[in-house]
């Protein structure tokens, strides 16, 4: 916050904030309380009193403390930013806040996992929610965005249908927060429209290493209208300045010891002022290429790739503020695909069009008829209409008159002409036959299912069939896992084939598609590598080099890397010149799952736990991929653990060390190492 001006929504959500710190105890109805650990009783042992309004207050709103959780997206984490505009858009749009560079517009986030309930574990295989509500000052706009630019169906009215089972199973509730189970994958099956999104959920970018470098995708076709009127169609996208970078699948396991992995990663990375950024981007189609592509614009499970229809970035989205109260905001936040403002407008995309019934609906159900009142959906811009009374009401309206048209208000509040900023929806023509079916060029569920394996790396695609390999083996009913191998063999025999050998089933003799075009901005190995950011693992023991660990430490800060001190115990550890450093971990706090990168310095104080920790550590890391850095000194460990020399493995053996290792860290993980993880 420092050094920033407020913006509008935190100078409007400021009389809202209430500091209970250094107040007195007062009840809601003002009462001054004098006791707040006594019921009142009748006696020393007597029966407590129902008069004890006090006693009465506060356990009955304890009782009422929760409200449903959402349907889908329940857990979810919810941070504060902004976006700053790069360059008018006016020529496309008349969105007021894409017209001024200059402008900033005050915006909040919430993250989000699909599948399971509130308390789920953060790192399951599943889509994340990245939802942006942009307070403008022509109203709210939000981009309801998942990390996928494609979804499982093509019309809301099988939504209900993949969410059922996609879910717990209903008899034995589980699994939780998962799509590895019977259920999932027999709806996958039995509905092809899902082939391509399953791929995409079988990649790596279904297990994202934070919300950081997470990609965002608004999914469904938009339309941006200009001031002339005319419109274009759009799809958003939110990139990571950091890049996307995934887990694998073995780290996304394992980490299931800390259920709060990716909150606290956004938490911390904020407070420690590693501002969150990300550039939106669009991709604009003019009405009149419509139909000039090998597949339907409108249609939900295809992407525009970037080589046939290039990103446009807008500006850049920071987060800079984590939440005063995760209830009060994050979980109150209402967000709606149908929120768009002036210059921006729908398609027919069958699937928005559900949306925008869904949403409404679910905020009135979740938090009331009057949720766009609290202090996290309110616009920042005024609101005046003739909507009255209903559930938690916070406006006061004052007056006789909640009717349009009216004599006794002159007729106000008033409608506002298009030329004064009133919304005009574009006046796209519509036309046809009243009937229920799939579009004919809603149908071909193949090509852009096997675009996509065409792009991936080898790297990927053994991720992909691993990640198939544990999905289909983990469904009880080999019916299920058939019929999803079924499907794979259409996309491309090569995989099939891979799945099928793992899980106990055969590949059907049918057509595979035969598309053969590619679209590398989607592979992960193409995306932004920078050590910014990332954190390593200090060790150090007792008696260290400290002028030597003290410059290096130097040199990665200024690189954007956070060394973080780890040593048999917390407190201070000394190094043989007198330099001492606070320990930030030790080896039972803090677990190698949570570092990019290791380096092991020791120290005349090795002892055998420190030797065994470390061991443990650093293997656990090399299997992982990730940079290993040492002193000369240490290099009879690795050697020990038969790791030396190898891939990613980079000691301190010259003065260029510092930059090797900056270097190791960007590029992440050492792919070229021998991996067990998967049985190819
Ligand atoms: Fe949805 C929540 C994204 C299809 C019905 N959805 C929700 C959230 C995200 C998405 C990010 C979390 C919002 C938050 O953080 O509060 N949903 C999508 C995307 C979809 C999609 C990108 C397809 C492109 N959703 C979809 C359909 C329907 C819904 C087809 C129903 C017809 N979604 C809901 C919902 C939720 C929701 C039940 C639950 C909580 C909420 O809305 O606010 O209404």
């Amino acid at each position: 916050m420092s050094g920033r001006e407020k913006n509008k929504k935190e100078k409007q959500l400021e009389s809202c904030i209430r500091n209970t710190y250094n107040q007195e105890m007062i009840s809601n109805e003002g009462k001054k309380i004098v006791d707040d650990e006594n019921s009142l009783t009748a006696g020393d042992r007597g029966p407590t009193l129902i008069e004890d309004f006090l006693a009465r207050e506060k356990l009955a709103h304890f009782d009422r403390e929760r409200i449903p959780e959402r349907v889908v997206h329940a857990r979810g984490y919810g941070a504060y930013g902004e976006f700053e505009l790069y360059q008018s858009m006016s020529e496309v749009t008349m969105a007021d806040f894409l017209q001024n560079p200059s402008k900033k517009t005050p915006l909040f986030v919430r993250f989000s996992q699909v599948i399971g309930s509130r308390g789920c574990n953060e790192t399951v295989r599943d889509v994340r929610g990245f939802s942006i509500k942009f307070y403008t000052d022509d109203g709210n706009f939000d981009i309801v965005a998942i990390n996928f630019p494609i979804f499982f169906i093509q019309d809301a009215i099988k939504f209900p249908d993949l969410i059922h089972s996609v879910k717990p199973e209903p008899d034995n509730e589980y699994p939780q927060g998962q799509t590895a189970h019977d259920t999932f994958w027999d709806f996958m099956g039995s509905n092809p429209e899902t082939t391509h999104m399953a791929m995409w959920i079988m990649s790596d970018r279904a297990i994202p290493k934070n919300y950081r470098t997470m990609e965002g995708f608004g999914v469904h076709t938009y339309r941006f209208v200009n001031k002339e009127g005319i419109a274009h169609f759009v799809k958003f996208h939110i990139k990571p300045v950091l890049g996307v970078h995934p887990l694998i699948w073995d780290e996304a396991q394992k980490l299931g010891e800390d259920a709060d992995f990716h909150r606290r990663d956004l938490w911390t990375n904020i407070k420690m002022g590693n501002h969150v950024e990300y550039e939106l981007a669009v991709q604009i189609i003019r009405e009149d290429q419509e139909f000039m592509f090998d597949f339907d614009i409108l249609d939900p499970t295809k992407f525009w790739p970037e080589e046939e229809v290039p990103l446009q970035k807008m500006g850049k989205i920071t987060l800079n503020k984590t939440v005063d109260n995760a209830f009060s905001e994050t979980e109150q936040s209402a967000f709606h695909p149908g929120n768009i403002v002036r210059g921006i407008d729908y398609s027919n995309d069958p699937l928005l069009q559900g949306r925008l019934f869904s949403y409404t609906d679910t905020q009135q159900a979740r938090i009331g008829a009057n949720y766009q009142q609290l202090p996290i959906n309110k616009p920042v811009c005024p609101v005046f209409n003739n909507q009255r009374d209903g559930n938690s009401r916070h406006v006061i309206d004052r007056g006789k008159v909640s009717y349009h048209k009216n004599l006794l208000a002159e007729n106000t509040p008033s409608e506002v002409p298009p030329d004064k900023g009133g919304f005009v929806t574009y006046p796209s023509t519509v036309e046809g036959l009243k009937q229920r079916k799939t579009a004919d060029s809603f149908k071909d569920h193949y090509t852009q299912a096997r675009i996509f394996w065409n792009s991936m790396t080898p790297v990927e695609r053994e991720h992909i069939i691993g990640a198939y390999s544990f999905e289909l083996g983990r469904c009880l009913v080999v019916a299920v896992r058939q019929q999803m191998v079924d499907r794979l063999a259409r996309v491309s025999k090569e995989l099939a084939e891979a799945v099928a050998k793992n899980i106990g089933v055969t590949v059907p003799d049918v057509e595979e598609s035969t598309a053969t075009k590619s679209s590398p901005a989607i592979s992960l190995m193409n995306t932004n590598f920078v050590a910014n950011t990332l954190k390593v693992a200090v060790f150090l023991a007792e008696g260290f080099p400290g002028e030597e660990v003290d410059a290096l430490l130097q040199q990665w800060k200024k690189a954007g890397m956070h060394p973080v001190i780890v040593s048999n115990k917390l407190g201070e550890v000394t190094g043989s010149d007198g330099i001492t450093y606070q320990v930030d971990q030790s080896f039972l706090t803090g677990s190698p799952l949570s570092y990019e990168g290791v380096y092991l310095v020791g120290g005349t104080g090795v002892d055998d736990y420190f030797h065994h920790q470390a061991r443990t550590f650093i293997m656990n890391m090399y299997n992982h991929f990730k940079p290993i850095g040492a002193r000369e000194e240490s290099a009879h460990l690795l050697q020990e653990m038969g790791i030396d020399g190898q891939p990613g493995v980079v000691m301190d053996a010259d003065s260029q060390f510092g930059q090797k290792f900056i270097d190791a860290m960007a590029k992440q993980r050492f792919w070229e190492r021998p991996s067990y993880l998967y049985n190819m």
